[in-house]
């Protein structure tokens, strides 16, 4: 019993090292942060054309990419751990400078993100054009205070 109690409490200890420790290197975090960002732009973009209406609306097809849209957006959080602030990035030192504020603004893309998802399973193409709005100015909210040109 007593070790088991040791074990939870070690393992509840690591929980905030463990999203670091999953890098080798510095540079796998900036390469692995980039490719999600990079995932989640592609099929973002893709929903542009139909929230313009320059594309008939495919409800299935909009899901498809808004579910990989949200599983990308909660991927790069834990990539932007100590050191990986230099390097092959455009991440600003405000990041680690103003970590609240970088946490702020990337949970409300990650918000935004679960409901424009919420809107694409519901298959409402007003709504999915007014959360698409939403979640594209919370992508530019943190690309300005957080991203170099
Ligand atoms: C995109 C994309 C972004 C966001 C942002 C929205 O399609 O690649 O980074 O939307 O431009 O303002």
């Amino acid at each position: 019993m007593k070790f088991v109690r040791l074990a939870v409490a070690a393992a509840v200890m690591m929980t905030p090292f463990i999203s670091h420790a999953q890098f080798a290197k510095p540079e796998d975090a900036i390469k692995y942060r980039k490719a999600a960002f990079t995932v989640m732009a592609s099929h973002f973009g893709r929903l542009g054309p139909v929230v313009r209406g320059e594309r008939p609306y495919n409800a299935q097809e909009v899901a498809a990419n808004v579910a990989i849209v949200e599983t990308m957006s909660k991927l790069p959080w834990a990539a932007f751990g100590p050191g990986t602030d230099k390097g092959d990035t455009r991440a600003k030192p405000e990041i680690w400078s103003n970590e609240a504020k970088f946490k702020t603004a990337s949970e409300n893309m990650v918000k935004a993100v679960a409901d424009l998802s919420a809107a694409a399973q519901a298959g409402d193409l007003d709504k999915v054009k007014a959360t698409f709005g939403a979640a594209g100015r919370a992508c530019k909210a943190c690309h300005d205070d957080f991203r170099k040109e």
